[in-house]
């Protein structure tokens, strides 16, 4: 789509990390500090490897904003990779003196050779540093200006993990949206079910242990999200199918769901769909059930979003799986230089960030707006619009 627009740029052991945020109104009260939150979130996490202990990721912010307050340019973000210092003569954008040792030996899983054979690269490196998940620190970033626009209109975004290898939570089940979200924000592991996240622990340490890596399930969830944001008339405009493309683009992702989900395709119609009742006290339809995850026909219908994903075990395992050597094409284990035991409690930061910049982009499609003053005001007349209905 296209109002709220973003890219990223940067390599994981290169000098920094940026982003470009274009296309959010003039007047949003934003300070690094609301995005260094979601950064140091992005960081923790049990079974991290040593990276998360060399940075302490901060912003810059570069431009856009203007004494704390966005005035409607673009909003340059940076965010410096201190592990460079350690690089240096090896990464960054001058001739190096002497030809670094090159990365020979592809990881299954990773972008390593397919990315080598596309870019014509010798060096996997080339292909590695672009293709690690410290791309994320930038989404997250990002995500967070997107939250703030977000907040000034009473939607809120939050994540948290429901499974680690074959551990799963199920406490948060029965649990409200407040509560999920502060006992998901008080865990190392962004999990809202206490006994299982001590089993999703011991899990994470046996595969330490044994050279592996796990993989898991986290579940985004967006609360007071008004009803017509995306649209059922294109394909391209469908809220579902941009929300799927967010979360499964994040790095490692491998599987996304929408409210039931897969469980849908098991039931019959009498037990997915979502009833339709008329609250006359507040002038507004409402839905008892939210089978649907607040989505249909590619359109919000005014209930909680619930987006899950599936993330595959890091691809860098310390036993190393087998490979080939590029240049001399004979069997060799796969490279290995440190690397994460299980990440998925950082990745459903991501995941959170990634849905709010997809909701930033919907509400801007639908209010438009240069400030926020013209949006909220946007946003009042079409809820007063939505009561008379
Ligand atoms: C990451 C930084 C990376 C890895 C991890 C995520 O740092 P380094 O490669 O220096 O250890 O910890 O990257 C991967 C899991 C990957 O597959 O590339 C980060 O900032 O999140």
């Amino acid at each position: 789509m296209g109002s709220f627009r973003w890219l990223t740029a940067g390599e994981s052991h290169g000098p920094g990390l940026s982003a470009i945020v274009d296309g959010g109104p003039a007047g949003l009260s934003l300070l690094a500090e609301h995005i260094d939150e979601g950064l140091a979130r992005r960081q923790r996490g049990y079974g991290r490897g040593g990276r998360m202990k060399i940075e302490t990721d901060r912003v810059l912010v570069q431009s856009g904003v203007r004494g704390g307050e966005t005035i409607g340019g673009p909003i340059a973000l940076l965010v410096q990779n201190r592990d460079f210092d350690n690089w240096k003569g090896r990464m960054g954008a001058e001739p190096f003196d002497a030809t670094p040792e090159p990365v020979v030996r592809p990881r299954p899983g990773h972008a390593d050779l397919a990315g080598g054979l596309k870019y014509d690269r010798r060096d996997l490196r080339d292909v590695l540093e672009r293709a690690s998940a410290r791309e994320t620190t930038m989404r997250v970033a990002v995500g967070g200006v997107a939250r703030r626009l977000l907040a000034a209109v009473g939607v809120d975004v939050f994540a948290h993990v429901i499974a680690i290898g074959s551990v799963e939570a199920t406490a948060q089940r029965t649990l409200d949206a407040d509560t999920l979200r502060l006992r998901a924000r008080a865990s190392d592991l962004s999990c809202a079910d206490p006994e299982a996240e001590e089993k999703m622990r011991d899990a994470i340490l046996e595969a330490s242990h044994a050279g592996d890596t796990l993989g898991g399930v986290f579940e985004v969830v967006a609360t007071g999200v008004p009803v017509g944001l995306g649209s059922h008339v294109q394909w391209d405009r469908k809220l579902d199918g941009r929300l799927a493309q967010a979360m499964m683009c994040i790095q490692a992702i491998k599987g996304v769901e929408i409210g039931l989900g897969f469980g849908a395709a098991r039931l019959p119609g009498s037990q997915v769909h979502d009833p339709i009742a008329w609250d006359a006290s507040a002038s507004t339809f409402v839905r008892p059930s939210n089978g649907a995850g607040g989505l249909e026909g590619g359109i919000t219908n005014g209930n909680p979003l619930v987006v899950r994903a599936a993330m595959k075990p890091i691809a860098t395992l310390r036993k190393a799986l087998p490979s080939v050597h590029v240049d001399s094409k004979q069997p060799s284990d796969a490279t290995f230089e440190r690397s994460d035991i299980c990440a998925v409690a950082a990745a459903s930061v991501v995941g959170e960030a990634m849905m709010a910049i997809c909701l930033a982009d919907a509400l801007l499609e639908k209010l438009g707006g240069d400030s926020m003053k013209e949006l909220l005001r946007n946003l009042e007349g079409y809820r007063a619009q939505l009561r008379s209905y």
